[in-house]
């Protein structure tokens, strides 16, 4: 396999941090980008042996800073083959009625927006170039409703349809386009969901084997690595512990 520039974003924990990882194996060359540097700069440290890393800290909320971010990568970094558009957050499983309204603008300001500006400012390259693949982390939740699931879908849905479009966009050049599914698993997500709540985030693994980031790793690995022409559309991934469940029904008392 021949060497690539991969930018990865939210690559400080969870599916980022372990795409980094199997990337880095390979010797490819990686921009790694999230808020906090301190696990960026250890993996720096943990796999800058086997790859060239760059490191920038980023929210992808700012699209100032992700316009710079993009603008300052050093030489060797400039031409992007791969981005990754996997940070992003749930946060809270309120229903509609009772969330916190700021939540839900963090999730549309990361999981939407945050990945349009990444997007927006790395693929002039790539159609200049004509090569390139973007990779965009949804999630089975975009697909499929579940209670306290509200903007979190709806942010997930909108990467699922924005890949979609961006093919038809992109039609005629040689940019792919993948879109990624994931269903249940576990990593700092839920965490992050529960505000911190170690406990709440622990019962959503409890007694069942979720998907692991090495997992989600592999298959970001592998649509990157089929022969360029071929591109693979969506894919939807779950643990064998999880499928969907029946209409939920509400029915009044009845005597
Ligand atoms: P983690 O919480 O482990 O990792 C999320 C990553 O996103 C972190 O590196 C975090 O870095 C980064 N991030 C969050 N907000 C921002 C921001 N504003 N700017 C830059 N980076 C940000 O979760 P996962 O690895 O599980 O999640 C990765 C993606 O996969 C998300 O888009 C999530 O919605 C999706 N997903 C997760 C599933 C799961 O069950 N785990 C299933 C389906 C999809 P930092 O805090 O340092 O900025
Ligand atoms: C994460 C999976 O089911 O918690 O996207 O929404 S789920």
């Amino acid at each position: 396999m021949s060497r690539q520039t991969i930018f990865i974003t939210g690559a400080s924990a969870g599916f980022g941090a372990a795409c980094a990882r199997l990337f880095a194996a390979d010797g490819n060359r990686l921009v790694l980008a999230a808020r906090r540097m301190e696990p960026l700069l250890a993996l720096k440290a943990e796999l800058g042996g086997k790859a060239e890393i760059h490191i920038t800290p980023l929210d992808v909320r700012d699209r100032e800073a992700v316009q710079g971010a993009v603008a300052k990568l050093p030489e060797p970094f400039r031409e992007v083959d791969v981005l990754l558009n996997n940070a992003g957050l749930a946060l809270g499983l309120e229903p509609a009625h009772k969330v916190n309204l700021d939540d839900w603008d963090t999730m549309v300001d990361t999981n939407i927006k945050g990945l349009t500006y990444c997007t927006r400012f790395i693929l002039p390259g790539m159609v200049a170039r004509n090569r390139g693949h973007i990779v965009n982390i949804s999630s089975t939740a975009g697909a499929w409703p579940y209670p306290g699931g509200n903007v979190y879908g709806g942010t997930k849905a909108f990467v699922t349809q924005f890949s979609r479009n961006l093919r038809c966009d992109l039609l005629g050049t040689k940019v792919r386009v993948t879109c990624i599914q994931p269903g249940m698993a576990e990593t700092e997500f839920s965490k992050v969901r529960f505000k911190g709540d170690e406990e709440a985030a622990a019962k959503v693994y409890a007694g069942t084997e979720p998907l692991t980031a090495g997992d989600i790793a592999e298959t970001v690995h592998w649509v990157v690595n089929r022969p360029a022409h071929v591109n693979i559309n969506t894919l939807e991934v779950m643990s064998i512990d999880q499928a969907w469940g029946p209409f939920a029904i509400h029915r009044e008392k009845q005597d």
